[in-house]
């Protein structure tokens, strides 16, 4: 139910149910936790996240709950170590979004680092729909992405928001003609492989630590995050190249 592909440190991870709009299933879950526990190999350097066929993925298969009296906790578990796999990856983690995000599948998106969304790509929380809270971390990341009413707004009322409308509240950070979408994500992921991702990683970190810390405490893990980048290959030939006014070539370390 994952596609799992490597080409020039870029690692495509593809949810493959496309007959089912990608709808989330267990196996799904645990397959894409083992891809991405995979995914820590220092070769990988960029990771990209999509859906094959029309949607990227309509959240949980609803099919597969229905009618079972299922835990919601022990089945979130899933969800969770997957969401929390994605923010701990030290390595830019980029949503491809190619069609309908829905549910956990537009969690899954807000847990990546980057939404790249095709023109047909469309976003809906549908959890109140169905009578559901926001999860798979969908009420950490979203106040946090465009800001604390809005969330709200979208998580109560549940519209459609298009890409361009996700694109105008900051939720989408590049759109794509629907043509050629896959070769555009390909070569922006390739690009951004061949920066400096040691740095990149640090930046992650920072962020993540931003989220709930103090300025004296960001102050100081600034300066740790520093001492450990400025002593990098990578700054060390950002700096050369500056000098000899040529491009940089990083190597991620
Ligand atoms: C689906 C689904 C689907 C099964 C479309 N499942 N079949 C965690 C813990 C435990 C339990 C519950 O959940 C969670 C996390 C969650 O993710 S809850 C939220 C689950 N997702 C939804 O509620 C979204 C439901 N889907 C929709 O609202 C629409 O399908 C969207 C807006 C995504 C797409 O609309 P359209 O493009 O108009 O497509 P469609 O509605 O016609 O759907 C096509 C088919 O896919 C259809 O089946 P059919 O047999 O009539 O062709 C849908 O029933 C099926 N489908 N989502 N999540």
């Amino acid at each position: 139910t994952i596609i799992s592909q490597q080409q020039e440190g870029v690692l495509t991870l593809t949810l493959n149910r496309p007959e089912a709009l990608n709808a989330v299933t267990t196996e799904m879950l645990v397959e894409l936790g083992n891809a991405l526990e995979q995914a820590q190999d220092p070769a990988v350097r960029v990771v990209v996240l999509t859906g094959s066929g029309r949607a990227f993925s309509v959240g949980q298969d609803l099919k597969e709950v229905q009618g079972r009296n299922v835990s919601f906790q022990a089945h979130l578990s899933h969800y969770n170590r997957v969401i929390k796999l994605l923010q701990q990856l030290e390595k830019p983690v980029l949503a491809a979004v190619n069609g309908a995000a829905a549910g956990a599948g537009f969690s899954l998106t807000l847990a990546c680092d980057l939404r790249l969304a095709s023109e047909k790509a469309f976003f809906t929380p549908a959890f109140s729909r169905i009578g559901l809270v926001p999860d798979s971390g969908m009420s950490y990341f979203l106040p946090r992405i465009i800001g604390w009413t809005k969330a709200y707004d979208l998580m109560t009322f549940s519209p459609r928001i298009s890409g361009e409308e996700a694109f105008e509240m900051g939720l989408v950070d590049r759109i794509f003609p629907a043509e050629g979408f896959e070769k555009d994500i390909r070569l922006f992921a390739t690009e951004l492989a061949q920066g400096p991702t040691l740095s990149f990683g640090l930046t992650k970190q920072l962020l993540r630590r931003s989220a709930s810390s103090s300025l004296e405490d960001m102050l100081d893990y600034e300066a740790e995050m520093q001492e450990i980048a400025g002593r990098s290959q990578d700054h060390a030939e950002g700096l050369q190249a500056f000098l000899e006014k040529r491009a940089p070539r990083f190597s991620g370390q």
